[in-house]
């Protein structure tokens, strides 16, 4: 009787929302008490004094670095990367030194399956609950064992109004040779094994997660036909290059638009000839996620930050400065006036467009992406 009592308590413990460390996990789950604004109570004296951030470029706003570190302590040092698929290379390398990790949908299943990322603890994370309920538990995390929801949108192209009077409809402003001839070496593809042959898919009227060898091998002729009128791949600079006029169009995350229209921070001014538009034919949804690596030194600490990350006003000024979605629902009212119209305004996708969109996601058959990007990009 005694034996199944522990049992029933230990069975409560590990399936409460507060409890899903596993053994594995460095950080034991702790009961804790909330301050007043919600966060939890924090225990200085586990804090490190230096924590490893490894981001996406140009996906965070600056200040909110500092912030943390003036109220905790904490020197944030990020190192930036362009794709999953670099940032997964040098972490499964091991002992990368980093602690927070930002991988997209499919990137969280792929790092979870290799063993990359602790399990996290929700009793660190009381924030969560300003979280959208619809983008929690989804297809690449169940129960956000390892993942908590950092920003999301849309990819599909971004162009200037004065060259496109007629405004953008189809992916075939990017791949029909007729067209492109037009504006040799003023556009971009993201520089991304799944975004910029998941575009080319769509384009065929295929699904972006389509791994059929036929299929793939039109992609891959698609895609060297096109790679003589790039500028380049480029998943970087490319909101400046929009803002600038070097650029006259480009496969864009729904971001790097409202960056190149708005602006970004003192890094450089907007261009509101800028403009955004999800192809006819359909293009990718996707949500990045603050993850915790496996062999991080700092797991306590780094859980203390993506706390921080979540809280209402400290996602609301993330969002309005970078232009991307967020998906903490009590954010969103903290926005200024015209970033909220924008969510009310279809930005975020709405029932038609969901129609046309597509989440990536990742299986035993997905490595062939990784294949057909080095053939391109080596031919
Ligand atoms: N500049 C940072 C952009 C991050 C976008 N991540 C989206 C990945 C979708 N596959």
């Amino acid at each position: 009787m005694k034996h199944r009592l522990l049992l029933l308590v230990l069975l409560l413990f590990a399936f409460s929302a507060c409890g899903g460390t596993t053994a594995s996990a460095p950080v034991a789950p702790t009961a804790t008490a909330e301050s007043s604004n919600g966060d939890v109570v924090v225990d200085t004296s586990k804090l490190a004094k230096e924590l490893f951030f490894y981001n996406w470029s140009e996906y965070i706003n600056p200040a909110i670095l500092a912030d943390f570190e003036k109220e905790y302590g904490v020197k944030v040092t990020m190192t930036t990367y362009m794709s999953n698929e670099d940032m997964i290379a040098k972490v499964r390398a091991g002992n990368s030194g980093y602690d927070v990790v930002v991988p997209s949908d499919y990137a969280v299943t792929t790092m979870f399956t290799e063993g990359l990322l602790i399990k996290l603890n929700k009793c660190l994370l009381p924030n969560l609950k300003h979280m959208d309920p619809i983008l929690l538990d989804t297809y690449f995390d169940r129960g956000n064992a390892y993942s908590v929801p950092y920003m999301y949108g849309i990819s599909g192209i971004a162009y200037n109004k004065r060259d496109f009077p007629n405004g953008v409809d189809s992916w075939s402003v990017l791949f029909d040779p007729a067209q492109i001839a037009r504006y040799k070496g003023k556009f971009s593809m993201l520089d991304d094994p799944r975004e910029t042959p998941g575009a080319a898919l769509r384009y065929l009227g295929k699904s972006l997660n389509d791994t059929n060898p036929v299929d793939l091998k039109a992609v891959q002729e698609l895609l060297i036909a096109q790679k003589p009128f790039l500028d380049s791949y480029n998943s970087d600079n490319v909101s400046h290059k929009l803002a600038t006029r070097e650029y006259v169009l480009a496969h864009v995350w729904s971001g790097m638009a409202m960056q190149a229209h708005n602006g970004l921070g003192s890094q450089f001014s907007g261009n509101t000839d800028i403009l955004f538009a999800l192809p006819k034919e359909g293009g990718m949804i996707w949500m990045d996620n603050l993850s915790i690596l496996r062999d991080s030194p700092n797991a306590y600490t780094a859980h203390v930050f993506i706390n921080f990350l979540m809280r209402p006003e400290i996602a609301a000024r993330n969002a309005e400065y970078l232009g991307y979605l967020s998906p903490n629902k009590d954010s969103v009212a903290l926005l200024p006036q015209s970033i909220k119209e924008l969510y009310t305004a279809g930005f975020p996708p709405d029932p038609e467009m969901m129609k046309r969109l597509e989440w990536a996601v990742r299986d035993e058959k997905t490595d062939a992406f990784n294949n057909l990007w080095a053939e391109v990009k080596g031919t």
